[in-house]
């Protein structure tokens, strides 16, 4: 067979057939293959004249008909399948070639990998891949990893499907080997937070405003006029006010409230906690989800523990409306800058020179947490490149500030009323936590030297000191 594709894709249920056509529709003659061959054949009767398809049932014709260096894109089931697919790759494979896995790789699988098939005189990108069935097809945002001469060969198909936002592609080279992989992982992680703040939001719109899910609905969308506009508020309000067609009841009404957490929030949290970064708000967002699913638990605690408190009658609806919008928007602020921080981490543990303000750049089209508030990042990060938090940035300063006497009644109130918060609660704490000039750590560490003789630094002096707690309580330099 004659190599004529630009670049071949392996995997086609409904992520990678979705690439596939996008990449097809868009001029680039593109291989394809599945290990059931009636996915490969299913995609070229349906979608075969958006664009130059290659079809092949072995692996051995798919290789043979991609242009050398070979690029390849892997998009099966993470974990296992990916492995046994990279397996049975590499032996067809010549020096220099490309192989590029799409899946949702946990980032430790991308760095194994990578090294692996460089020994092999093979580039291995792990490429991060946002915005679900839709954004493959139409345009999703890319975060790509590995060697520079990788993203030579790869970057232009890449930039070319990716969404675009104000002329720019949402695709970019983010780093050497697992860096695309990584940031993925905390884009997915940082889509958490975003979601249990809405979900707050809505709670407390709906059990001590006491408003209907059409009027909440209503309250996004004017939402999405402003600041906080962006995709999950947009189908926020298309979830609301959307009614059951079988009951007439609220959409969300007749929906199980135990939500799932599939694995990259636990991996988000997992490294934040390897990483000694605080991702409080992503934490909080994974751990709700869990308590959601423990259902036999709330149920026993439910029979114990019916009565809500009663907590104090609002003197005004829409006041407290707009004060669960700033607490909203401020605990956003958090909660991005907490994933932007362990972005940072993450590039410093593993020297991948990540650059935040592209992250931004790449994450305002195409994926799950778009929003127009990733503008005012790309900025802050363009004023300031070594920005040590996004929070001190003089526009996300302004909204906190301005947000924070609202942030701190709607916490009150939702601790008064049982409703509840623990995304905005723990958002308002970190913030309490940076700002205070004393944190009460210093106990920790006294009390640290007491049972364990661990040491402490003090404030007046340099060193490292111990007191002689059991002794005569006098203190020697340790
Ligand atoms: P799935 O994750 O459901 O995987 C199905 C594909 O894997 C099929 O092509 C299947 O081939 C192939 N496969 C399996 Br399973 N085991 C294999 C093996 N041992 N050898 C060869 N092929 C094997 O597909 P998806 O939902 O399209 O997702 C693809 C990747 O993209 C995943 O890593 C996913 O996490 C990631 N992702 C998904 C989304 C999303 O919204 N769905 C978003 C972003 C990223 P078969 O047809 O022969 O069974």
């Amino acid at each position: 067979m004659a190599a004529e594709a630009t670049i071949g894709l392996t995997g086609l249920a409904v992520m990678g057939r979705n690439l596939a056509r996008n990449i097809a529709r868009h001029g680039h003659t593109i291989a394809v293959h599945n290990r059931t061959t009636a996915r490969t054949t299913a995609l070229v009767d349906e979608f075969g004249d958006e664009g130059d398809f290659v079809a092949s049932e072995s692996m051995e014709e798919f290789v043979a008909s991609i242009e050398r260096p070979r690029a390849i894109v892997i998009m099966v089931k993470a974990g296992e399948p990916t492995d046994a697919v990279i397996d049975e790759l590499v032996p067809l494979l010549d020096e220099g070639d490309i192989v590029v896995d799409g899946g949702n790789a946990h980032f430790t699988d991308t760095l194994r990998r990578e090294q692996a098939l460089q020994e092999r005189g093979l580039h291995f990108v792990g490429m991060g891949v946002s915005g679900g069935e839709e954004g493959a097809l139409n345009g999703p945002s890319i975060m790509v990893g590995g060697s520079d001469e990788a993203y030579e060969r790869l970057g232009p198909v890449l930039e070319s499907i990716a969404a675009e936002v104000d002329g720019t592609p949402c695709c970019t080279h983010v780093g050497p080997d697992a860096a695309g992989h990584f940031v993925k992982m905390v884009h997915n992680g940082i889509e958490y937070a975003d979601m249990q703040l809405i979900a707050e939001s809505y709670d407390l719109l709906r059990n001590v405003a006491g408003l209907e899910p059409a009027e909440i609905a209503a309250v996004f969308r004017d939402w999405n006029d402003g600041d906080l506009e962006s995709f999950l508020i947009e189908i926020t309000a298309v979830v609301l006010e959307h009614t059951d067609a079988e009951t007439g009841r609220p959409f969300v009404d007749v929906v199980q409230d135990a939500a799932e957490q599939k694995g990259t929030g636990r991996w988000t949290v997992q490294s934040a906690l390897d990483l000694g970064v605080p991702v409080t708000g992503i934490a909080e967002a994974t751990f709700a989800r869990s308590l959601s699913g423990h259902t036999e638990q709330r149920s026993a605690a439910r029979t114990v523990f019916a009565t809500d408190p009663e907590g104090t009658p609002l003197d005004d609806r829409d006041a407290f409306v707009d004060d669960v919008r700033a607490a909203l928007y401020a605990s956003k602020v958090v909660a991005y800058a907490q994933g932007f921080d362990q972005v940072a981490a993450g590039s410093d543990e593993h020297d991948w020179d990540v650059d935040p303000g592209a992250m931004a750049t790449i994450w305002r089209g195409g994926c799950i947490i778009r929003a127009q508030f990733l503008d005012r990042i790309k900025e802050a990060y363009a004023d300031e490149p070594d920005l040590t938090t996004l929070l001190t940035a003089p526009y996300f300063a302004d909204a906190v500030r301005d947000g924070e006497s609202a942030w701190r009644r709607v916490v009150a109130t939702a601790v008064g009323a049982g409703v509840p918060t623990p995304a905005f609660s723990s958002s308002l704490a970190y913030f309490d936590g940076l700002r205070r000039e004393h944190l009460p750590a210093a106990l920790i560490q006294a009390l640290r030297d007491n049972f364990g003789a661990h040491t402490y630094a003090r404030v007046d002096r340099e060193g490292t000191f111990h007191t002689a707690w059991a002794d005569d309580l006098s203190e020697s330099e340790a």
